[in-house]
């Protein structure tokens, strides 16, 4: 039974309660808090982020260091990541954007997490928090793995340079509407060829997950319609879809390459 909730001051702090048993971390519990009301959990104690100082934006010389409970809103606002409010405004709804935060993305399931997509090809860092200290993640092992009993306390990422960021999301609805897919890719340019590519999908699998084969058949090309049609024809390769309520395995992986097209073409 949930008997007590935790308000620690520092991260250190709140490490050190996320780790006794039967804690849950909370954030902007817009998925903790449905769990809480319904019953539908195994915790004692939650221990919430609100006052563990771990909002906010700060960027220097090109570099976004993002506190875990910073709120996608706040995020959709600031001018300099403003390359991710395509992104942000294509999760749930404005109040939900009030509330959810950059931490709890990455932790929510498929066919959530689309800003967890983004940082995945945005190849983001994570520190993480536990009770031996602070650690440095690649955000691929967090989305893998977890973060076993500590607690995100940021996410950093280089700002991508103008022109080099895609996104885009198939969804049946506007707003509040999991994704159908999710296509993130930064793809810098140097010498008028693509010289490293990170894409990243969303209702391709249990978790947000990278596209080798379509990485593969963009780099070193000019990013052109001809190099997208050729990633485009091996991408399916890279997802696993899944059937819900949403959309069919059969639907995603038949829709995968047409929304990659668009994503980077713009169609
Ligand atoms: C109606 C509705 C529509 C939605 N639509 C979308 C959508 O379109 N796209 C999308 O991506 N998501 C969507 N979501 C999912 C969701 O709200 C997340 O996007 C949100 O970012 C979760 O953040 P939170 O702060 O509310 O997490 P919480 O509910 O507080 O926590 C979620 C999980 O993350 C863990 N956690 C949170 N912060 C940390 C941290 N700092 N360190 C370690 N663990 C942590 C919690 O313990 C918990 O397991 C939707 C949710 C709802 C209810």
């Amino acid at each position: 039974m949930l008997t007590s909730l935790h308000l620690p001051r520092d991260a250190a702090e709140a490490a050190l309660l996320a780790a006794q048993p039967g804690s849950a971390v909370l954030a902007g519990g817009t998925v903790v808090m449905p769990a809480v009301n319904a019953g539908a959990h195994g915790w004692t104690q939650l221990v919430c982020l609100a006052r563990s100082v771990l909002a906010g934006v700060r960027i220097e010389n090109r570099r976004a260091q993002i506190g875990a409970a910073t709120t996608l809103a706040e995020i959709g606002r600031h001018p300099e990541l403003e390359f991710l409010q395509a992104a942000i405004e294509s999760i749930g709804s404005p109040n939900l954007r009030n509330l959810a935060t950059i931490g709890g993305n990455l932790f929510v399931a498929q066919p959530y997490g689309d800003l967890a997509v983004c940082l995945l090809a945005l190849e983001a860092t994570v520190a993480v928090q536990s009770t031996e200290g602070v650690r440095e993640l690649p955000v691929e092992a967090v989305i893998a793995d977890g973060v076993g009993d500590g607690i995100v306390v940021s996410v950093g990422f280089e700002l991508p340079a103008q022109g080099s960021w895609f996104y885009r999301k198939a969804m049946r609805r506007q707003q509040n509407s999991g994704a159908i897919v999710t296509i993130a890719a930064w793809l810098p340019v140097e010498d008028g060829k693509v010289a490293k590519a990170r894409v990243a999908l969303g209702g391709c699998g249990p978790r947000p997950r990278r596209a080798p084969s379509a990485e593969a058949a963009l780099i070193g090309r000019k990013l052109d319609a001809q190099a997208v049609e050729a990633a485009a024809a091996v991408i399916g390769g890279d997802a696993e879809p899944f059937t819900d309520a949403l959309a069919s395995a059969w639907y995603r992986a038949r829709v995968l390459p047409v929304h990659f097209r668009r994503a980077l073409l713009g169609e």
